[in-house]
């Protein structure tokens, strides 16, 4: 079991609507802020939405890039930017994601149902977004919503070898309606089907997000909190900050005896490159 615990803080997302959740950080101000906050509760990975001055989600890579500039210099947290963008966003948009120059980046290992929407990840896609992580030295985080990404998950380092910074890490995004359901019994069999030597993290989407937190800590995994997957805190108490998830996870960890990770540990556990500010 590993001895710490990596947190990750997705703080923003493409689904919330920031009139309805005055919370969310969708400015560039808001979003450094929030990183710090976050970074000082523990986080050591900002998994990263970004949004348009209209407060929409946007893949504009000029924002982007700007994005990725303002929390290095303002935080050690490694920066992961989203592939996934939102359900509306087409694959060429989502592959010039990585010219932004992140550490990181997600990679969602299939197509799935999203709700109401499908979120679209065919495997020609899959394939070629994994190879520009290995051309540009990007490290990848697979999310896996279902089992059958796992499966697809295995094909890809078959047939393409291993990821930038040579090791496997992967979030299981649990209780998406239309995904795998978000509770301890799934987690378990779903941890058993990685690959051997993978680490993983957990999130659990909406009233999931508790029941995933401890059964991921029990099982020796790490984990994804914030207002991407979770905008209430507690029965009819909205979430007032990202920091107060990461806070609460981070209470956790200590609990479990293995307390937040640095941002530094994190990069030699994920193959992330040391960098300056
Ligand atoms: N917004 C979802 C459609 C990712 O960031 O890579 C996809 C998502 C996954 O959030
Ligand atoms: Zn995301």
């Amino acid at each position: 079991m590993t001895a710490g615990t990596l947190i990750t803080v997705a703080p923003t997302g493409a689904e919330s609507d920031k009139a309805a959740v005055p919370a969310l950080p969708v400015t560039l101000d808001e979003l450094v802020a929030t990183a710090r906050e976050c970074e000082a509760a523990g986080a050591a990975v900002i998994h990263v939405h970004i949004r348009d001055v209209g407060a929409r989600p946007t893949l504009d890579l000029g924002r982007l890039t700007d994005t990725v500039l303002a929390l290095r210099a303002a935080t050690d947290l490694i920066v992961q930017l989203s592939t996934g963008g939102a359900v509306t966003d087409g694959f060429e948009q989502r592959l010039a994601v990585l010219d932004a120059g992140p550490d990181a980046c997600s990679l969602t290992c299939g197509t799935v149902n999203f709700g109401a929407d499908v979120f679209m990840n065919p495997w020609g896609f899959m394939k070629e977004l994994y190879a520009k992580t290995q051309a540009l030295g990007v490290v990848p985080e697979f999310e896996l919503f279902d089992f059958g990404h796992i499966a697809a998950l295995h094909r890809l380092l078959s047939e393409l070898g291993p990821p930038a910074g040579g090791h496997v890490h992967c979030d299981l995004v649990m209780g998406v309606p239309g995904g795998m359901p978000g509770d301890a019994a799934t987690l378990v069999q779903a941890v058993a089907a990685l690959p051997p030597g993978a680490t993983w993290s957990a999130t659990g989407i909406g009233r999931t997000s508790l029941p995933v937190l401890f059964a991921a800590l029990a099982a020796g995994g790490h984990l994804r909190v914030g207002m991407e997957d979770t905008v209430t805190f507690a029965r009819g108490r909205a979430v007032a900050s990202n920091a107060e998830l990461v806070q609460r996870a981070a209470a956790a960890a200590d609990l479990a005896q293995r307390p937040a990770m640095p941002p530094a540990a994190a990069r030699a556990m994920l193959g992330v490159p040391h960098r300056s500010r």
